[in-house]
């Protein structure tokens, strides 16, 4: 079998060891670091996304899938150059939950994924401030803010945020996407966000769409 079929086939069963052996054979067959992370590691994951979708893969495949990618990711990343880094992981997004809210499973879940997809992600933790927010913003730079809310009683603040980045002259600085179990597309369209996304495999297709890349 392919070494490039072996690795996409460690990734989708979340097979970390094997995605470990079969990126140093790639190495060893002098497979350049920054083709392997995009060709394999980012290729295979988009495979796992795709099986999420259509159902054939659950949240608990696609993490371990992520845990195994990130393991080759690790040994990559440091052979990559600076300039093949900053432009594979050029988009950067900033999380976090909204004030009130603790839940954070579902962020972290987001975040990886979009690691896993190639953007650099920012966590900036749960219950957070609209204040925490543009402080955020204002630092990092962020491409794109997610907020993520899991509480009826919370995801009203997204909105406060949306009015916090106007307030700042920030809101065109950046792209806002939202999602959590109780937020749909109508309530993203009304609070002003850029994008909805119902599950992680989708906020990476939705930050790719607001990035322009697909
Ligand atoms: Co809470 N809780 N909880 N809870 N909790 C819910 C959300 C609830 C639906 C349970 C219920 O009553 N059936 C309910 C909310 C009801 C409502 O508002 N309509 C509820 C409640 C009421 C509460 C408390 C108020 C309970 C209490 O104390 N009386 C309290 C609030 C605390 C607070 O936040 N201030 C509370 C506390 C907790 C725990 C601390 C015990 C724990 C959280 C632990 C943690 O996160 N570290 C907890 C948990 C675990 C849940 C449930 C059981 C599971 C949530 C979860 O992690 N789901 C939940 C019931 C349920 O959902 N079945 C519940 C798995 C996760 C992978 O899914 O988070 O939806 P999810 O994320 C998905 C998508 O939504 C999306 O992608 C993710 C991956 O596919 N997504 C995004 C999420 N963020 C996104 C951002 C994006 C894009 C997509 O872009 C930026």
């Amino acid at each position: 079998m392919a070494l490039y079929e072996e690795l996409q086939e460690s990734i989708i069963a979340g097979q970390k060891d094997k995605v470990k052996e079969v990126v140093n054979n790639l190495l060893d067959s002098d497979t350049a670091p920054i083709e392997i992370i995009s060709e394999g590691l980012i290729g295979s994951m988009s495979i796992v996304g795709q099986k999420m979708k259509s159902g054939e893969m659950f949240i608990p495949e696609v993490l371990a899938s992520a845990h195994a990618m990130n393991e080759g990711m690790g040994m990559l990343k440091p052979l990559i150059t600076g300039d093949e880094s900053s432009s594979l992981f050029a988009s950067k997004a900033l999380m976090g939950t909204v004030q009130g809210d603790l839940h954070n499973i579902g962020k972290k879940i987001v975040s990886m994924i979009l690691e896993s997809g190639g953007f650099t992600v920012k966590d900036i933790g749960e219950d957070v401030p609209p204040d925490k927010f543009i402080e955020a913003v204002e630092q990092e730079k962020p491409d794109i803010l997610g907020l993520s809310g899991l509480l009826t009683t919370t995801i009203p603040r997204m909105k406060d945020v949306v009015e916090a980045l106007k307030r700042s002259n920030l809101r065109d600085k950046v792209r806002v996407m939202v999602g959590g179990a109780p937020v749909s597309q109508d309530f993203a369209d009304s609070i002003g966000a850029d994008a909805y996304a119902p599950n992680a495999v989708s906020a990476v297709d939705k930050a790719r769409q607001l990035m322009g890349q697909s």
